[in-house]
């Protein structure tokens, strides 16, 4: 533990580093302390925001040299507790947020180089005046960062066609546990130059490195984006529409999102002001965007012959076509409303899990009888990206019950329960949203001790005092 004495010469240190107004120790720590979900509350030694690439690499040696460690943050949008200190206060928050330029935008190359603090949207919306897509889309692009985002490898509503961050990034540049910098912002698209380091650093949840820039790929803006939003009578016909929209619309399915009844009623019930259709039609709604290069009238036709053959077949009921930008956006806007009118209504538990998509409904099917049983009540949030095999199987207190001690004493259970079910599918426990130290004591469980062991000993290879994110996706050793 730290000497009041030690922790007075590390801040002065850092305020000389970064400057006076950038080393907040006192006043309301909230937003860097506390976690979106409001599941847990840290404190902060002292919350840093470095401007520079050098600064972040001179705070990292100057904690190294402390024996202090650091916890990375941009956002603090993340969903597993991995982006706030412990509650010991001796543990430095180190905010990207003021790393937000974008250094260089190279159209014959397709790529942008961009500082980690950037917030998703504002990069969107550069590539977009250029007259490219940066293909990475989430409710939380208003106040996420792409530091944030490669950290975690974060999916979102885009990764049907264009993968996960991993996927849309060809180089970074990283700050070494050691204060190092390693620039890897190439922007080639091939390099077999021995290990890839990217790939380590990317989904490493601020536990191998600072990321503090990123070399990203962009592609062309599409003629058209058309978005529909269809009533589906089962998950089963969801996954034959799914079908059917990769083989009418190919590479042109740039979003495939499934909605459960009762999640929507959600959005009905906490944005009264959103239009959300079908109500009560059908016990599952779809969106499902379609991305065409050619123009709107093609991408219209393809649509249309897609949603023909779906109502013959039975797995469509009825389908709403956006006429407008607006509406498209309005489409999107009552997908992405899901968790913040899920946060509305109460604490929940989130199971962010991934299956084959073929083997989704019998899944579904499984877990929503068993929970039944023995968890009468629970209400089921079920929605996500089908077109990933990816859902947000949540669950709600049931209605009326004090949430705050539903998690503390169901909680464990109902996540066995459910995490039982998608290891005998072969799945995953954490598809998009990381581990943190939320899911860190449940890894072992569902990974093989092989892949655990490599894993420490990355760790242990890149980290050796533990400075960057202890115990947050690997527990303390
Ligand atoms: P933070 O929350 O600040 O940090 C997340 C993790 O990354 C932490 O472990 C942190 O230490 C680490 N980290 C942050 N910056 C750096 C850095 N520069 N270098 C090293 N480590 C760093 N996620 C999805 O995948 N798909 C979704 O569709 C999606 N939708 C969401 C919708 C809402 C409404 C919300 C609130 C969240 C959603 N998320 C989603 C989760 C979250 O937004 C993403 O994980 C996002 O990528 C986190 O970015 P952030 O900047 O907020 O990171
Ligand atoms: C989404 O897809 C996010 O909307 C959040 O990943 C999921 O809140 C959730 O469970
Ligand atoms: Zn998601």
């Amino acid at each position: 533990m730290m000497q009041s004495a030690q922790t007075d010469a590390l801040r002065s240190t850092l305020r000389a580093l970064v400057g006076e107004a950038h080393v907040l120790t006192s006043g309301d720590l909230t937003a860097y302390e506390q976690d979106w979900r409001k599941r847990e509350r840290g404190r902060a030694l002292a919350v840093v925001r470095p401007g520079s690439t050098d600064e972040v690499a001179a705070v990292v040696r100057a904690c190294a040299q402390a024996g202090v460690s650091l916890v990375p943050q941009g956002g603090n949008t993340g969903m597993v507790v991995g982006s706030i200190p412990d509650a010991t206060g001796t543990q430095v928050l180190l905010s990207l947020q003021r790393l937000n330029r974008i250094r260089a935008i190279d159209p014959a190359n397709l790529t942008v180089t961009v500082e980690a603090g950037c917030i998703l949207q504002t990069l969107q919306e550069a590539c977009e005046k250029e007259g490219f897509l940066f293909p990475l889309s989430l409710a939380a692009e208003g106040s996420c960062t792409l530091g944030g985002n490669l950290a975690t490898n974060a999916g979102g509503t885009q990764v049907v066609r264009y993968g996960n961050t991993r996927e849309l990034c060809l180089g970074l540049e990283v700050v070494t546990a050691q204060g190092e910098v390693w620039n890897g912002l190439t922007g080639l698209r091939k390099d077999n130059t021995g290990y890839d380091l990217r790939h380590l650093y990317i989904g490493s949840e601020g536990t191998l490195g600072v990321i503090t820039a990123a070399t990203l790929r962009m592609v062309p803006l599409p003629a058209a984006q058309l978005t529909a939003f269809a009533a589906v009578p089962s998950l089963e016909a969801a996954v034959q529409l799914l079908g059917l929209a990769h083989r009418h619309l190919h590479a042109g399915l740039t979003g495939f999102e499934v909605m459960g009844d009762f999640a929507l009623g959600l959005v009905r019930k906490h944005f009264a002001q959103q239009n959300v259709p079908f109500g009560g039609l059908s016990p599952y709604c779809v969106v499902l965007e379609n991305s065409d290069h050619e123009s709107e009238s093609h991408a219209r036709a393809q649509f249309e012959r897609l949603l023909e053959a779906a109502l013959e077949q039975g797995c469509v009921l009825d389908a709403v076509v956006a006429q407008t930008q607006a509406q498209a956006r309005a489409l999107w806007h009552i997908r992405e409303s899901i968790p913040l009118a899920q946060a509305q209504e109460g604490l929940n538990i989130k199971h962010d899990i991934s299956i084959a998509v073929s083997r989704i409904p019998a899944f579904v099917a499984e877990v929503d009888a068993l929970l039944a049983q023995h968890f009468p009540g629970v209400r089921l949030v079920n929605y996500g990206h089908l077109g990933d095999g990816n859902l947000h199987y949540n669950v709600q207190a049931p209605e009326g019950a004090d949430a705050e001690a539903f998690l503390r004493d169901q909680e464990g259970p109902i996540n066995a329960l459910v995490y039982a079910v998608v290891d005998r599918f072969h799945g995953s426990i954490s598809a998009e949203h990381g581990i943190g130290s939320l899911k860190r004591d449940k890894l072992a469980h569902h990974k093989s001790p092989v892949a655990m062991g490599a894993m420490r000993a990355i760790k242990r290879a890149l980290d050796p005092h533990n400075l960057l994110n202890p115990g947050r996706v690997l527990a303390k050793e």
